[in-house]
């Protein structure tokens, strides 16, 4: 049986926090030896908001350099840049035609990130149209992702499911893949907000890429409450909550038993010893990451990733311009 095809991608926005490595890149990491991979560092996504130039691209190889330091193997997994494929940008336009604003409003991701403004950058607007495309491209089967991504999975699939109702098997409908713990990592300042890349507050987030230093500090001042029993009540605790779920994740013992290991003990103690997890578990994705971003092969393998990437490309989106009547007659 031909092996499912996996694809997801990070945007190359900073570096890359515990939320999208815990709710992400671990199950990237988990899916390439069982399924076909692409996983793309998506920097035409990046300019939906203002980028400075020089660090987008600086970002661009921070974050494949990152895709290796976390354990993905270019062997095994097709690592590309998206705007190295064109593909994406000219199904992404073929995929707007089929879109409609009044969905797209309804994305809570967008209202978010435009809130208090009266109008907005249309690439933000369109984004998860492209991140449809992005999707659909490869023939995808499952596609790993947080959560805060469920509602543009849900959008990606209505389009596959809308194109193929007017032209039957133009698309293959993709399901999305969620981790059980760490899906949803929450902000250290603010738990109930996501943790994100492009936060103010640089305490709000652990970058895969903070020092011991910053990961104590961040962890220490992260926001609790007052009530000093440890448990896991997302509702009521959100702050101690979500510390319990990177402790669960990057340790790998279940919430209930950090529970009990802390059961009695003070926020202090847990948000201590959370420090020293965090510090052993991200100390060798910094080293891997030292001698990756700065070698000569990084480029040969972004070379070769968009290459392969181009090569799946190309049929798909044949048969799309195809069904959709695009270009001459063949
Ligand atoms: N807080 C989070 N918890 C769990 N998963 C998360 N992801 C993002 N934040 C969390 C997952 O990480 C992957 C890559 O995300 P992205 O870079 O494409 O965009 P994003 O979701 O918009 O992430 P950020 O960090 O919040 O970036 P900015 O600030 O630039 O918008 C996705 O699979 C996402 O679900």
């Amino acid at each position: 049986m031909a092996k499912e095809r996996v694809f997801s991608g990070v945007q190359p926005t900073g570096n890359i926090h515990l939320g999208n490595y815990l709710g992400a890149l671990k199950q990237f990491v988990e899916l390439q030896d069982e399924a076909e991979c692409l996983y793309c560092v998506v920097d035409m996504h990046a300019i939906t908001v203002p980028q400075d130039p020089k660090e987008l691209r600086e970002h661009v190889l921070d974050v494949a350099s990152l895709y290796m330091a976390v354990g993905l193997d270019p062997k095994k997994a097709i690592l590309f840049v998206q705007s190295e494929v064109s593909g994406h940008a000219e199904l992404g336009w073929i995929l707007n035609c089929s879109s409609y604003t009044g969905e797209l409003s309804r994305m809570t991701q967008f209202k978010a990130k435009n809130k208090g403004r009266e109008s907005a950058p249309t690439g933000l607007f369109t984004y998860p149209v492209l991140m449809a495309a992005d999707i659909l491209l490869y023939d995808t089967n499952v596609v790993p992702v947080g959560n805060d991504q469920k509602q543009h999975i849900e959008l990606c699939r209505d389009l596959a499911l809308r194109v193929n109702h007017r032209f039957p098997d133009t698309f293959v409908v993709p399901e999305g893949r969620f981790m059980k713990s760490g899906a949803r990592i929450m902000s250290l300042d603010d738990p109930t907000s996501k943790m994100s890349k492009s936060a103010e507050n640089i305490h709000s987030r652990i970058s895969l890429l903070d020092t011991d230093a910053k990961i104590k500090k961040s962890i220490m001042r992260a926001t609790t409450d007052s009530d000093m029993t440890i448990r896991f009540d997302p509702e009521n605790k959100p702050g101690v909550s979500n510390l319990l779920t990177i402790y669960s994740a990057l340790s790998g013992m279940s919430i209930p038993e950090v529970e009990a290991k802390f059961d009695g003990a003070g926020y202090g103690d847990l948000k201590k010893s959370l420090v020293t997890v965090t510090q052993e578990a991200l100390t060798p994705i910094r080293d891997r990451f030292d001698q990756i971003r700065h070698s000569s092969e990084l480029d040969d393998i972004l070379d070769d990733g968009a290459a392969r990437a181009r090569a799946l490309a190309e049929p798909v989106l044949d048969r799309v311009k195809e069904h959709f009547g695009i270009g001459r007659l063949k």
